[in-house]
C-alpha cells in the first residue's frame, strides 16, 4: 500500500504559495463542513494576500455550505472546468482518488503542481507534496498553520476566513463532541472566537436551518432502527421510497447516523441508505472505547467495503441494493 505520510512543510508550501501565479484549491467530491470551510479559508486569505485564486466545488453542495460562502466565488468543476494556467493545487481534506474522480484525471496531469493538506488516514499518491495528520480534528487546523506561515492576519466577522475555519472546524467535531475534538481543536475555536466570529449563528445555519423533509425522514431512519450483537451495534435503513416519499435529498442524510449512539449499549452505528437503484451509500460511527476497552474502528471497517474515513466517522458506497448491502455490512462486522 501506498505510504501516505508527510513529506514537506508549511513553510515550503507557502513558499509554493508566494511563487504560483494562480492557485487552485481542490477538496473531495460532495463536499461537507470541513471541506468548503477550509477552501473558502483559503480562498479568502489567499486573496487578501493579493493572490490569483479559483476554488473548485464537485458533486452537490448542502445548502448550509452555500450560505457559510455567501459572496465567496465557487466554481462548479462539472459545469465549468478548471482553467489551463493553475501552477499549484492546493487539495485539502483528502488525497483519494476515488473522492476526487470528476478532476482526477486533471490532477494526474499536474502531479508536481499538486500539494495535499489533509487529516485522513489513507490516501494515494495524487500530490508531489503533502501535509498528513491524522490527529488534526479537522483539514482545517492544517489551513490555520499554513496561514500562520504566510504571516496573514486573521480577519473575523460574517463572510471572513475566521468564520470559515470556525465552520469547518466545529462541523468535524460534531459541534467540539466527537473524539477527535483535542486540545488544539479547542484552541483554536478559542482563537477563532476572539477573531469575531458569531457562532450561535454558524450553528442555526449548520444545524437549524433544515427542510420538514428533514425530519421524516429522519423519523423514518428512527423507526427502521434494528440493533445486534447484544446492542452493542444499532443498524438504520433509509429505502428508496423513503426518500421519495418524504422527498428528502441525500445531502438532508448528513448526520442522522449519529443518532441511536445516544443510547448506552450501541457502540457502533450504521446508517444503509439506498440512494440510487442499486446503490446503497454506508454510514459508519463508533464511541472510544470506555474500561471494557471495546471498540471498533470504523475506518477499518469502511476499508474493508472499500470506503474510508476515520477510526469513528467512516463511510463506504456499495455497489447493489440496500437488502444486499445489509448482508454485507454484518458479516465484515462480525468477521472483525
Ligand atoms: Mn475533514
Amino acid at each position: 500500500m501506498f505510504n501516505y505520510v508527510t513529506n514537506t512543510t508549511f513553510a515550503e508550501i507557502a513558499d509554493r504559495i508566494r511563487a504560483a501565479g494562480h492557485v487552485a484549491l481542490i477538496t473531495h467530491s460532495k463536499p461537507d463542513g470541513d471541506a468548503v470551510g477550509s477552501q473558502l479559508a483559503l480562498r479568502r486569505a489567499l486573496s487578501a494576500l493579493g493572490k490569483r485564486v479559483t476554488l473548485y466545488a464537485m458533486g452537490p453542495i448542502e445548502r448550509s455550505l452555500i450560505t457559510v460562502a455567501g459572496e465567496t466565488p465557487m466554481r462548479q468543476a462539472e459545469d465549468d472546468p478548471p482553467y489551463d494556467d493553475h501552477d499549484l493545487l492546493l487539495i485539502v481534506d483528502t488525497g483519494a482518488w476515488s473522492q476526487l474522480e470528476p478532476l482526477a484525471q486533471w490532477i494526474r496531469q499536474r502531479h508536481d503542481l499538486a500539494v495535499v493538506l489533509d487529516h485522513h488516514v489513507h490516501g494515494d499518491d495524487v500530490a508531489a507534496l503533502r501535509i498528513v495528520d491524522s490527529n488534526a480534528a479537522a483539514a482545517a487546523t492544517l489551513v490555520i498553520r499554513l496561514l500562520d506561515e504566510l504571516g496573514y492576519e486573521l480577519t473575523g466577522g460574517v463572510g471572513s476566513v475566521a468564520e470559515a475555519l470556525f465552520f469547518a472546524l466545529a462541523t468535524d467535531t460534531g459541534w467540539f463532541r466527537f473524539a477527535n475534538a483535542n486540545a488544539d481543536a479547542f484552541a483554536l475555536a478559542a482563537r477563532l472566537m476572539e477573531a469575531g466570529i458569531d457562532n450561535s449563528r454558524l450553528y442555526q445555519i449548520s444545524e437549524e436551518s433544515f427542510e420538514p423533509s428533514r425530519l421524516a425522514v429522519e423519523a423514518r431512519a428512527l423507526s427502521s432502527l434494528e440493533y445486534a450483537l447484544d446492542g452493542r451495534a444499532a443498524f438504520q435503513f433509509l429505502r428508496l421510497e423513503d426518500l421519495k416519499e418524504t422527498g428528502a435529498s441525500v445531502e438532508e442524510l448528513t448526520g442522522l447516523v449519529n443518532n441511536p449512539m445516544s443510547v448506552g449499549t450501541v457502540r457502533i452505528s450504521i446508517l444503509l441508505a439506498e440512494t440510487e437503484p442499486g446503490r446503497t451509500k454506508v454510514s459508519f460511527r463508533s464511541k472510544p472505547p470506555l474500561d471494557d476497552g471495546l471498540w471498533i474502528d470504523v475506518n477499518e471497517l469502511a476499508g474493508q467495503l472499500n470506503g474510508g474515513g476515520h477510526a469513528h466517522a467512516a463511510g463506504a458506497r456499495l455497489p447493489c441494493g440496500i437488502d444486499e448491502a445489509a448482508r454485507i455490512v454484518r458479516r465484515t462486522l462480525e468477521e472483525l
